[in-house]
């Protein structure tokens, strides 16, 4: 397999999850600004929408949007236990990678993008509190979001909550969060991706 990504985007989650899982792949970075991957070539070639993680299977097919992926990782290592197996559990993972993938990740998204009117900057930081604040409630009282089990969720927490720096805002405003964020950081997967992408 092949993971394309950018160096401590939301790919990093997918990359993660690659290395919690133990699976055989090989890392396509891309570059932000062109788009060309270390061969040069066109990225969009690969994911029409530009944007990463991709991950391209054995048989040459490519799957792309971070849920979909961390989901497929979790299902190629059953024994792993990286996303509950399936009934009510398993939905209850679903509800927060999509509360993490379309209310966190997609409020950081403007506030990255240079063509942002500034009128937005402060409405949107706003907003982007109130969901971290949903998670910080849920967290106060849990080791992970799925209670006492680790699962892929956190890992995608995890690798939002690594943006706040980028945007000059602390995470310890959300102590539950950055006690999360440092449990996730010092797992030797995650430290291996970290590494391998050359972020802290
Ligand atoms: N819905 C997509 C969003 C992916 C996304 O926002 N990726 C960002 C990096 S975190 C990206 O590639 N941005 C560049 C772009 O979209 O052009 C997913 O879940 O994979």
């Amino acid at each position: 397999m092949k993971l394309y990504f950018m160096p401590g985007a939301c790919s990093l989650a997918a990359h993660i999850a690659m290395c919690e899982a133990a699976l055989e792949f090989d890392l396509v970075e891309v570059d932000y600004q062109t788009r060309r991957m270390d061969c040069g070539s066109d990225y969009r070639t690969i994911n029409p929408k530009g944007s990463v993680p991709a991950l391209r299977l054995a048989d040459g097919s490519v799957l792309t949007e971070v849920p979909v992926i961390l989901q497929y990782v979790a299902d190629e290592a059953p024994d792993t236990r990286l996303l509950p197996a399936s009934g009510m559990r398993r939905l209850r993972a679903l509800e927060w990678l999509n509360f993490i993938a379309t209310e966190i990740h997609k409020s950081f998204s403007p506030l990255f993008r240079p063509t942002t009117p500034d009128a937005f900057l402060q409405p949107g930081k706003a907003h982007l509190r109130s969901r971290l604040g949903f998670a910080e409630r849920h967290l106060s009282n849990r080791t992970y979001l799925m209670g006492d089990d680790f699962s892929l969720a956190d890992v995608y927490l995890f690798t939002v909550c690594r943006w706040l720096a980028d945007q000059n805002i602390s995470l310890g405003n959300w102590p539950a969060l950055q006690q999360h964020s440092e449990r996730i950081r010092f797992r030797p997967p995650v430290r291996k991706a970290l590494d391998r992408e050359g972020c802290k």
